[in-house]
């Protein structure tokens, strides 16, 4: 009964109380302070809820090389990820230890009072190495570690003054305490809890409902609401999923609350630390999967971590830590039967279906059959909403190539086409329409021609978002420009760059706007393929070769590109 004591107990937060937080709010106005990050904002609020206790805030330099080395800070206790407060050499620079600095969230609103005691560089390859097994960007963790966090790490105690603020599912977000208090309420003596970072299907409603039978216990769904690994299902459409599948347990049995919690995709590194956040969450089991928060392939395309290392290194921590270990079956649904059963359980012999995450996408993404066995029609339809099939997403079709080489043309005719299919909101972004209403002040230098063909890509990217098609028909002479176009638009649709390959020497003896003369005679300065340099593209989706070829017949060849690619056709 003692542990069940120290479960429902309230455990320490980094709070002050609410007049002493007024009043420091006023005072920390004057102080140096650091615009957190999105992971920085996650690790601050588990830090100041207690999610990350035994942590007073962020890591100091001995604390970081004992967690880094083995998994312990200073004192001895067990701790396995370095949170840590990363930020620019600059800023480092202006600041001292033994300062205090205040820590507002990204629209400046103060958050918290670090009182800085270490400054230190760490050594991000050993990190790199220790925490996440290889200092390999193909890892989230590691490239973010090199690509995104600052060079230098404060470290220091943490004054909490207020969480950050919430606005999506309040009711669903709960702090330790909370959660703590809802146990105690309910009698929860024994809580089971399920850590996730992907939409539920039949297989994990199934492992999760006989997890929580097997330990006669009541069964907490946590999923992660933070930051889980890039191109994972946007946690909106995740919570209203989860929603649908908490229907499916018995009344009573189950709840739901969101974790804000940045992963870091460590494996058993991360279990350990999954386990000590949801002890600290009045939690009394966790379940531990087949390569629990696992990052994927390594750079050779090998996994970075062993299956079941997760649950090895969670094994010899399990007393210490205070919580135990429910191994995940790995469930698989006998069509004989028409059940779902552990895999290690099934005779020779039975068909055993199966769909995996890459070809539950591929269904996703055209439109395909998901049958019931598999998941919810809830589930299933709300992943259908967020993502449907691509001929019904935004797509954006990008044409470069000189000054009259026909862009505009074929961009207009493309247009009239897809509007007399009709379907999706069709924006043309002309050079001239652009450099009228979007880019007026620039001109014809490198910087000016990569911010004009910025500016392009962030309103195509949000046509794309939307759903929408957007047609450009800059010149865009810089690769490097049209690649980071490229990636913004990407995450949200597809990307298809036309060149229209018309050669110089065409353009300048068709040279429709007498402009090819005025840069000859050097009245333009800085004229694209005349005075001032042309990348062309060297695998753009299409190429089309204008020569003694009519306009209509272009925009022929590029609405066949979009139709090969699926993003137009049937319904
Ligand atoms: S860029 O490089 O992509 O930002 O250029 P863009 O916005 O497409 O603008 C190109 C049009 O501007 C006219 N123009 C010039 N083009 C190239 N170089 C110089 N120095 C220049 N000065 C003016 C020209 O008419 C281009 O129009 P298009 O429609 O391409 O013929």
């Amino acid at each position: 009964t003692k542990t069940m004591q120290n479960q429902h107990a309230p455990i320490p937060e980094l709070y002050v109380s609410h007049e002493s937080a007024q009043k420091l709010k006023v005072e920390a106005a004057d102080l140096p302070s650091w615009d957190l990050t999105p992971r920085q904002i996650c690790d601050l609020e588990l830090l100041m809820n207690g999610g990350f206790n035994p942590l007073k805030g962020f890591l100091s330099e001995e604390d970081y090389n004992g967690v880094v080395d083995n998994m312990r800070l200073a004192d001895g206790t067990l701790w396995p990820m370095p949170i840590t407060l990363d930020v620019s050499q600059k800023f480092a620079d202006s600041i001292e230890p033994g300062q205090d600095i205040a820590l507002r969230d990204q629209e400046g609103v103060i958050l918290a009072i670090l009182s800085i005691t270490d400054r230190f560089t760490p050594n991000k390859a050993k990190e790199a190495e220790k925490v996440f097994g290889a200092d390999d960007i193909a890892h989230p963790a590691v490239n973010y570690l090199h690509n995104v966090a600052g060079p230098v790490y404060l470290g220091g105690p943490i004054i909490g003054i207020q969480p950050p603020m919430h606005y999506d599912f309040r009711a669903r977000r709960d702090t330790p305490n909370e959660l703590r208090a809802y146990f105690r309420k309910l009698g929860w003596r024994k809580v089971v809890a399920f850590q996730t970072r992907n939409p539920l299907h039949r297989a994990h409603q199934e492992l999760t409902f006989r997890a929580a039978k097997e330990c006669q216990a009541n069964l907490l769904i946590h999923p992660v609401v933070g930051m889980t690994k890039p191109g994972d299902v946007d946690h909106f459409t995740r919570v209203r999923c989860y929603e649908a599948v908490l229907d499916k347990y018995p009344a009573a049995t189950t709840t739901m609350s969101l974790l804000p919690l940045a992963m870091r995709m460590a494996g058993p590194r991360e279990a350990v630390w999954h386990g000590l956040i949801r002890k600290n969450h009045g939690v009394t089991h966790f379940i531990v999967g087949r390569d629990h928060a696992g990052p994927g392939k390594n750079s050779a395309g090998e996994d970075f971590y062993g299956p079941y290392d997760a649950q090895d290194l969670f094994k010899e921590f399990e007393e210490e830590m205070g919580i135990e270990m429910v191994p995940f079956k790995h469930m698989v649904y006998v069509q004989e039967r028409a059940q779902y059963e552990p895999a290690d359980e099934i005779e020779e012999g039975v068909t055993v279906l199966n769909i995996s995450g890459t070809e539950l996408r591929r269904r996703l993404a055209e439109g395909l059959e998901i049958p019931d066995w598999f998941s919810f029609p809830d589930v299933v339809s709300e992943l259908r909403r967020t993502r449907p099939p691509r001929s019904k997403q935004g797509f954006t079709v990008f044409f470069t190539g000189f000054s009259g080489s026909g862009k505009s043309t074929i961009a207009n005719a493309l247009m009239v086409k897809l509007m007399e299919m009709g379907g999706r909101p069709v924006t043309l972004l002309d050079g001239d329409i652009v450099r009228k209403n979007l880019s007026s002040e620039l001109g014809f230098s490198k910087e000016h021609r990569d911010l004009n063909i910025r500016r392009i890509g962030y309103v195509a990217s949000e046509i794309t978002k939307n759903g929408g098609i957007a047609i450009c028909a800059p010149i865009a002479p810089y690769a490097t420009t049209r690649r980071a176009v490229r990636e913004d638009i990407e995450s949200y649709g597809a990307f298809v760059e036309v060149h229209v390959a018309t050669t110089i020497e065409e353009c300048e003896k068709r040279d429709r706007k007498g402009l090819y003369k005025l840069a000859r005679e050097g009245k333009i300065k800085e004229f694209t393929g005349i005075s001032d340099p042309y990348d062309v593209p060297e695998n753009p989706e299409l190429r089309l070769d204008t020569d003694g070829v009519d306009v209509d017949y272009c925009a022929q060849q590029v609405l066949l590109k979009l139709e090969s690619m699926g993003l137009i056709g049937a319904e």
